[in-house]
């Protein structure tokens, strides 16, 4: 659920990047970071305890300008993917409005990207949310590694009705990271 500052103007978006253990989440969050001018970004955060670890920053796209009087601020988010932390995977999720969901396409990763996919749309309807109420974009991660799932046959496990938009990526060179963001910002942003 977006926040709005009324004395700043500004209205926020959390954005989480969810998906398996090691799929390139941090990777996409740091590309992004570098990406952006110091003067319109907070610090790179790592919230850490003894059993749990979030990251995150905020940063305003100057490129969107202002909407109906608003600056626009996005706070990106992610989660650790390992089974143990299932519970902060499920409390980042809360209160978020949009969706870039990070899939490993390396061969042997299949059931773990689809038994992640449905852990996120079981944590989404705990809080009473789903994806119909909130936008995802789906990135295919390491496409630069061999063996890989084809790409039709990511879409048939994890976007049979081609609800989301995908996008190819490459997150440790940095590509498809920003398209991904992009996608994501705009469909966010079209709800409001
Ligand atoms: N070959 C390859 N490695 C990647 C790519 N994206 C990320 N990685 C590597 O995968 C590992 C896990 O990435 P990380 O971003 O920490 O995953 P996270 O657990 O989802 O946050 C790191 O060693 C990254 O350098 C990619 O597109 N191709
Ligand atoms: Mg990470």
């Amino acid at each position: 659920m977006s926040t709005i500052n009324f004395a700043r103007k500004e209205i926020s978006f959390k954005i989480v990047y969810y998906g398996p253990a090691m799929s390139g989440k941090t990777t996409n969050l740091r590309y992004i970071y570098s990406s952006i001018p110091q003067k319109v970004k907070g610090e790179f955060t790592s919230i850490a305890t003894e059993t749990e670890r979030t990251l995150f920053f905020d940063f305003l796209p100057l490129e969107l300008g202002v909407i109906k009087g608003f600056t626009v601020r996005l706070s990106l988010y992610t989660v650790p993917g390992q089974n143990i932390y299932k519970l902060t995977r499920k409390s980042v999720l809360r209160a978020c409005d949009g969706i870039v969901f990070v899939a490993d396409s390396q061969l042997s990763k299949k059931e773990e990207n689809i038994m992640n996919f449905y852990d996120m749309v079981e944590n989404l309807n705990d809080f009473g949310e789903s994806l119909e109420s909130i936008p995802l974009v789906m990135q295919y991660n390491k496409r630069d590694l061999n063996p890989i799932i084809p790409i039709r046959e990511l879409q048939e496990a994890l976007n049979n009705e081609n609800q989301f938009e995908y996008y190819e990526a490459i997150a440790m060179l940095g590509l498809g990271v920003m398209e991904s963001m992009k996608a994501i910002t705009r469909l966010v942003i079209s709800r409001i």
